[in-house]
């Protein structure tokens, strides 16, 4: 490179200089967010995409990690508490990270149709990234368990929403089925190319903190993301830019905790509908990941669950679904196992709009209806 710009400048040694710097500030500094062009141009060394693959982007990735102290707080022994909010994704959940690497993939292949099982948003996404990419989507959803944001954006993106009268496991044997038979891509976290993309997420965490954390708090269904993430914090210590691994912390809901309970559940139940899976297809991985990392699987009942959704939203300012809560209701059941001056990431997977149902149900605020439109009602409402 200096070189080239050797041979451009050759008369003006003080443009050469400038030039030369810019190049190297350009390929030396990491992505931030004036320059971000989604996760898969961030981090291409460690994705399968070649100078062949189309990238189908919506700009994913690169989403805050957040402080909260309201957590930490209740914890105390100096502990740090973060989320890693992926419900700022493009559709509002972390699927999006693995929907850009199995969509380019998919395209590279030639594939015109796509195809998911989904507790919702995984047809958000696929819904978003197949339509991005110029391919049909199909979705198979459980009939009235898939919060109303998800169903909506699966049908603005254009999919073609199949609900079925069973749960997601049902659904997702009968995808799996069709995409054998059919020339269709399964877009599911059976596919390989989704993990490939959703282990950026720890990437990004121990490049925000300088190392990996002590704990990483992350709600299962499929135990696809927890697989992920450990992936992630895999490659990055390896290549020694963590100088440790975290413990690999993983909740389920208690009504739907097939891999707490060590078997298949036939009819999870939990406010949670992300997270109601009763056979997880990447148990497998996420056993090895709970085995390696001395990590550890528990389960928090849905009052848990919404008392931790409430904190965030009350205290933090921060608007999660119930099953992204799994992960901070979790910490805080363990808190008595928490060691001291530790750094905790509780993953929060997607946007609480995702559910207005859950939300307007469940929250202690005040709303006074049917108020006069009228300064002097309002203001006796108000106690002024
Ligand atoms: C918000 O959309 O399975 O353990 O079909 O939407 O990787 O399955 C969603 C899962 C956590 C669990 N949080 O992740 C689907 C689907 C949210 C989720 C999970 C999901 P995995």
């Amino acid at each position: 490179m200096e070189g080239l710009a050797l041979r451009l400048f050759k008369k003006s040694p003080v443009k050469e200089v400038a030039f030369t710097q810019k190049i190297k500030q350009l390929f030396n500094s990491p992505p931030n967010k004036n320059n971000w062009d989604g996760l898969i141009h961030a981090y291409k060394p460690w994705l399968p995409v070649t100078k062949k693959t189309p990238i189908i982007t919506l700009k994913e990735g690169g989403t805050p990690l957040i402080e909260v102290k309201s957590i930490s707080d209740r914890i105390g022994k100096g502990v740090r508490v973060y989320v890693k909010y992926d419900g700022l994704n493009p559709t509002g959940s972390f699927k999006d990270r693995g929907m850009t690497m199995a969509i380019s993939k998919a395209k590279e292949d030639g594939c015109e149709a796509v195809i998911c099982a989904s507790t919702g948003n995984t047809s958000a996404s696929a819904a978003a990234y197949a339509s991005k990419g110029g391919m049909r989507a199909f979705v198979i959803i459980p009939d009235g368990y898939v919060a109303q944001g998800k169903l909506a954006q699966a049908l603005v993106y254009g999919a073609e929403v199949l609900a079925i009268k069973g749960n997601f496991d049902k659904a997702l044997d009968i995808v799996r089925e069709l995409s054998n038979k059919y020339p269709i891509t399964l877009v599911n976290s059976v596919n390989p190319y989704r993990l490939q993309g959703q282990k950026t997420a720890a990437f990004e965490i121990i490049e925000n903190l300088g190392n990996a954390p002590d704990w990483l708090c992350i709600p299962m269904g499929n135990a696809g993301n927890i697989s992920a993430y450990w992936m992630g914090f895999q490659e990055f210590f390896k290549a020694k830019k963590s100088k440790q691994l975290p413990r690999m912390m993983g909740f389920q809901a208690s009504g739907s905790a097939p891999l707490v309970e060590g078997k298949s559940i036939s009819n999870p139940e939990t406010i949670a509908t992300a997270i109601r899976i009763g056979n997880p297809v990447n148990k497998e991985k996420a056993l090895i990941a709970r085995e390696s990392s001395k990590g550890n699987f528990s389960s928090v009942t849905d009052t848990e669950i919404i008392n931790a959704y409430k904190i965030l939203g009350r205290e933090e300012g921060i608007f999660c679904e119930p099953a992204s809560a799994a992960s901070v209701a979790g910490l805080l059941k363990k808190k008595e196992d928490v060691p001291k001056n530790s750094t905790i990431v509780c993953v929060l997977t997607g946007n609480g709009l995702k559910d207005p149902d859950c939300a307007i149900e469940n929250n202690d605020s005040v709303f006074h209806k049917s108020v006069d439109p009228e300064i002097s009602s309002i203001t006796k409402v108000m106690g002024f």
